[in-house]
């Protein structure tokens, strides 16, 4: 039995807040041995080494996890809101199931509640219609949601076919969370076109049926301080042996992309904007290896089968195309690595890239930035990502213009040291001063603001956080 940890932003931001705090995070069992690995209750304590927290399991069947998580949350509510130039799939089997298993998960919550007061920390938007059905079943529940994608303007929301049905679910929350105010905006604006409510947007809070609930930015970030010194430590250094012996030593000039193969992050333009500098600039023929990692994801849905298959196809044509001697300009890995073999690619690079299409926030560029303890590597961002807004020093692009990309490129690797240095500093402020206990501090504050009469229980959780995040 193996104990891994998913490739997800969403898993990698909240477990050093369950380690933090303790408490139960109640998860869908999808891997092979969770069925075994529980108790009685259907717990876990996790990690295995250390335990730190409990994990509840809530088990659904096939039908219901592909109907619900593949079908309505991933071909449907994924590609809705990030506007990704993909149809959304609605199907009504899918939106049923999706009732189903946030029916699931509303009583496994409801039962490790016990009846009393708790707070309850929702991630995502598999369950958008928990909040309410927790709200109407134990009004004494504290309800936060964090919606971690992010949320299109109300013309596009328009097209989903249960709106008003989901907009309800996720006004049962006292506080709704996404990573900008311009998704609040958006979620503002889109409950004020669609559904009876109050919308007081200057102080951005909806009045549904008596009940309250405020809608906030939270930039979600990564645990930087503990980064930092696993990027140091030994793991990482015979990892960065490792790879520069597999590069046949380090080329004279290394990139990276680090991702879950998914349409939203860029990959395919990505490439070929590497390709294009290796036409405008012949200096870098023989010398530049760009290397991707992308990790399979959501295989069972066709649109990720068929992004894989297009990255080998863009792979073959760009290497087929440049190839010299023993040289081969991109390289393509599909293995899931560990975060500290992460980390040693992040500091053996000349840059690193991330283009997405269309991001709630992006932890990798983060994670990029954590690593470069040297000070040293240029990020090449997306503008279109939620990291962007904070991280301006990074080189920001449109990662749909292959041109721009492979011209930030050239200023990339012909950027002198001492810029290097003062961008890669500048990054490294903000992220280390908006970290991940951070984020959850801000959070657990202003949930304290909604005026609820069993507060004090949970104020030991935020003073542990304050402390974590050094406030
Ligand atoms: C969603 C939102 C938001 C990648 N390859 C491997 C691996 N990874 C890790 C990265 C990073 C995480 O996966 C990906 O995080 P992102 O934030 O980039 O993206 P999503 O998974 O789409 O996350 C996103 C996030 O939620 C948090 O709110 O930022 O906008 O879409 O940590 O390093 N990890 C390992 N092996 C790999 O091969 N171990």
């Amino acid at each position: 039995m193996e104990c891994i940890q998913p490739a997800s932003g969403l898993t990698v931001a909240l477990d050093p807040i369950m380690r933090a705090t303790g408490g139960v995070w109640v998860a869908h069992g999808s891997g092979d041995a969770d069925r075994v690995s529980v108790d009685a209750r259907d717990h876990v304590a996790v990690p295995p080494e250390e335990p730190a927290y409990t994990l509840r399991r809530v088990w659904l069947s096939r039908e219901t996890e592909e109907r619900y998580y593949y079908g309505l949350a991933n071909e449907g509510l994924w590609p809705l809101c990030h506007i990704a130039f993909h149809r959304p799939v609605f199907r009504l089997r899918d939106w049923e199931s999706y009732r189903e298993a946030n029916q699931a998960f509303a009583e496994a919550v409801l039962e490790e509640a016990g009846g009393g007061p708790a707070f309850v920390f929702i991630q995502d938007y598999h369950f958008g219609l928990l909040p309410r059905i927790l709200k109407e079943r134990n009004p004494n529940l504290s309800i936060a949601q964090f919606w971690h994608i992010p949320w299109p303007n109300r013309e596009t929301f328009r097209v989903f076919p249960w709106k008003e049905e989901l907009l309800d679910g996720l006004l049962g929350n006292d506080l709704l969370g996404f990573h900008l105010r311009y998704h609040c905006a958006n979620f503002l604006e889109t409950v004020d076109r669609g559904l009876e409510a109050m919308v007081d947007t200057e102080h951005a809070d909806v009045w549904r049926g008596g009940k309250l609930t405020r809608v906030r930015p939270f930039p979600i970030s990564i645990d930087f301080e503990r980064h930092v010194q696993e990027a140091r430590g030994v793991a990482v250094a015979v990892h960065t042996e490792e790879w520069r012996r597999e590069l046949g030593g380090v080329p004279r000039f290394l990139g990276i992309g680090i991702d879950r193969a998914d349409y939203t992050k860029g990959i395919p333009d990505r490439l070929w904007a590497v390709d294009r500098l290796l036409e405008i600039c012949p200096e870098y023929r023989g010398k530049l290896v760009f290397l991707q990692v992308a990790v399979p994801s959501r295989t069972r849905i066709g649109e990720y089968q068929r992004l894989n298959q297009e990255l080998e196809n863009i792979t073959r044509e760009i290497n087929s195309r440049w190839a010299s001697g023993t040289w081969r300009p991109v390289i393509l890995c599909h293995r899931h690595l560990p975060q500290t073999e992460l980390m040693a690619l992040h500091r053996l690079s000349s840059f690193c890239m991330v283009t997405s299409l269309h991001d709630g926030m992006n932890l990798v560029a983060k994670e990029y930035v954590a690593s470069r303890t040297d000070e040293d590597g240029v990020l090449v961002l997306s503008n279109f990502t939620g990291a962007a807004r904070e991280l301006g020093s990074a080189l920001l692009v449109n990662p749909f213009s292959v041109d721009e990309m492979a011209d930030a490129l050239r200023r990339a690797l012909t950027m002198p040291r001492e810029e290097r240095r003062r961008r890669m500093r500048a990054l490294r402020r903000v992220v280390r001063e908006n970290n991940i206990y951070s984020w959850a501090v801000n959070v657990m504050r202003a949930i304290l603001e909604v005026e609820q009469p069993f507060c004090a229980s949970y104020e030991r959780e935020r003073d542990t956080l304050a402390m974590a995040a050094g406030l």
